[in-house]
């Protein structure tokens, strides 16, 4: 299958986030997609193509124009009070407060953020705008007949709703390729997150909707990251009631559990039976991962890659979370050699 990429990952390279209380190098960072594209290309999986550009319109088709606003002028407000370290927000409307959006650029950060885990440096805007220009891109590959391609997003979207980033994402890649498919033609699309987190963003998005089944395999938010939203309880609302199915795991799940998951979901996602399957493909549920607590094996992926490849639909592969860097580039491409191999 075809890999989309765009060297402008690393443009965004934060230089810290909070762990145990001290200001630590980001997880999130470029040497993350350095490693998946060396793995695509040395298992040879099919050619790496740059993006196309598709511009702004597909992206303003999920996010709010004030979000979009913001984040293109944010580093230059940023810079121009004097700052040359990174931009994070402190002050949120949370319970309590009025989630009315306010005129200063700090406080229009807290607005449209739910965490400290989305910093804003010079070239965060354009590594977001590259990053869901290759979901774009791939979804263009899938929508011309292809039945898999694989878009190596950095940074990644999960997390990001109409109008609020956090969590290391910012554009919601994924929400904005299930859009394009249903601007394009398509009736039906399903989300299937196997991130080690759950995708509050995507789940958001969709979640009063019938045209975008949305399916999530996750450490429950009992205990683990995004720690709001995630809940085996939250099935969609309005029309979109039964179309999100939320399948939250215990600490330390390895195969046995994560595969029985995996197989839940996907009886649901035929049973919804989409015209397109988009995979939000974290590898943070790896038992080596520096802020996950799953336990699956590289040679778990290959089965993941499998099971999905029998549901038998076109399927655009969205690279998402994944933090054991060494080993991210096996791991995910395992994912697609099970699939191309099934
Ligand atoms: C896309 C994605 O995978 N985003 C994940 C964001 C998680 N960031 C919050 C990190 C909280 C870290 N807790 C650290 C535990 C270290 N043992
Ligand atoms: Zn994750």
């Amino acid at each position: 299958m075809l890999t989309f990429y765009s060297d402008d990952h690393r443009l965004h390279h934060a230089q810290g986030e909070m762990v145990g209380g001290e200001f630590k190098p980001c997880f999130e960072m470029p040497a993350r997609a350095d490693h998946v594209l060396a793995r695509v290309r040395e298992r040879d999986i099919g050619e790496v193509l740059a993006p196309r550009d598709f511009g702004l319109t597909p992206i303003a088709r999920i996010h709010t124009a004030d979000y979009l606003d913001f984040l293109q002028k944010a580093w230059a407000g940023w810079a121009a009070q004097g700052n040359t370290a990174d931009f994070l927000p402190g002050v949120f409307p949370a319970r309590h407060l009025r989630a009315k959006r306010p005129n200063d650029l700090y406080g229009q950060y807290g607005f449209h953020s739910f965490d400290c885990f989305a910093p804003i440096t010079a070239g965060t805007w354009q590594a977001v705008y590259s990053s869901a220009q290759v979901a774009l891109s791939g979804q263009a590959e899938i929508a011309a007949g292809a039945h898999s391609a694989f878009a190596l997003c950095r940074p990644p979207g999960h997390h990001a709703s109409a109008d609020v980033m956090g969590g290391y994402c910012y554009l919601n890649n994924v929400a904005i390729v299930a859009q394009a498919c249903l601007d394009q033609g398509a009736a039906r699309v399903a989300i299937l997150d196997v991130d080690y987190h759950h995708g509050n963003g995507t789940q958001s998005i969709f979640y009063d909707r019938d045209d975008v089944f949305v399916a999530n395999i996750h450490g429950s938010p009992s205990f683990e990251y995004p720690h709001f939203l995630g809940y085996a309880d939250e099935a969609g609302a309005g029309r979109g009631e039964g179309f999100n199915l939320n399948l939250p795991l215990a600490a330390g799940s390895a195969w046995d559990i994560w595969g029985a998951a995996l197989e839940t979901a996907c009886q649901r996602i035929a049973a919804y039976g989409p015209d397109v399957l988009l995979v939000s493909l974290g590898v943070d549920t790896y038992q080596n991962d520096p802020i996950s607590s799953f336990k699956l094996d590289s040679p778990d992926y290959l089965r993941m890659g499998e099971r999905i490849a029998a549901l038998g639909k076109p399927t655009l592969f969205v690279m998402e979370g994944g933090y054991a860097v060494a080993e991210i580039g096996i791991n995910a491409v395992n994912v697609l050699e099970g699939f191309q191999g099934a």
